[in-house]
């Protein structure tokens, strides 16, 4: 049976090998290209380095155990729509958490927000089973933020635990850049 997270709750992981799905439906008047972006952070929460970031334009981080399984521009369909991959086995001594954050791809051009978006959240399912271990549905509305924290994967006395954040930002993409200690 899969967890249900609620925001600020916290879950362990007691698998290796799993996938962070994405989901979302937009509301009428268009598309939305939603974006998701790990950010792999050291112990002082900054990001390692410019290639421990993965999102639709780097697909791959630098010790290959986080892959972005591609873009997908306008989150159509059930299921998840972006998918990031993790395998805690090859990852980097140094990554002692991810964050994922989720983008509204050109929100500021195009007038859009996290009001048109809908049936949003993140899941964890177990690559080998394929059995969704917890899911976090975002439980309240959002209306001009143009970024959310979704989530992270985290590290406690060598066990990983995800916790569902939910935090919404006016921000864009560069701005977690920044927060997470690289120069734009
Ligand atoms: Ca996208
Ligand atoms: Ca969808």
């Amino acid at each position: 049976m899969a967890v249900n997270l609620v925001k600020g709750q916290r879950s362990n992981i007691e698998t290796n090998s799993f996938n962070v799905g994405l989901g979302w439906d937009i509301n009428s008047r268009g598309e939305s290209d939603l974006d998701v972006t790990a950010f792999m952070l050291d112990e002082s929460g900054n990001t390692i380095s410019e290639s421990f970031i993965v999102f639709y334009n780097q697909l791959e981080s630098a010790d290959k155990a986080v892959v972005h399984t591609g873009d997908n521009r306008t989150g159509d369909g059930d299921g998840d729509d972006e998918v990031i991959s993790v395998d805690i086995s090859k990852l980097d001594s140094r990554v002692d958490q991810i964050v994922f954050v989720v983008t509204i791809h050109e929100a500021e051009e195009r007038g859009q927000n996290f009001g048109q978006v809908r049936n949003s959240y993140i899941r964890i399912t177990d690559k080998k089973s394929n059995e969704e271990i917890m899911i976090y549905e975002l439980d309240e509305d959002y209306s001009v933020e143009k970024s959310i924290e979704f989530g992270r994967l985290y590290k406690r006395s060598g066990q990983w635990k995800f916790e569902a954040m939910g935090i919404g930002y006016m921000e864009d993409l560069g701005f977690f850049v920044q927060k997470y200690g690289l120069e734009v």
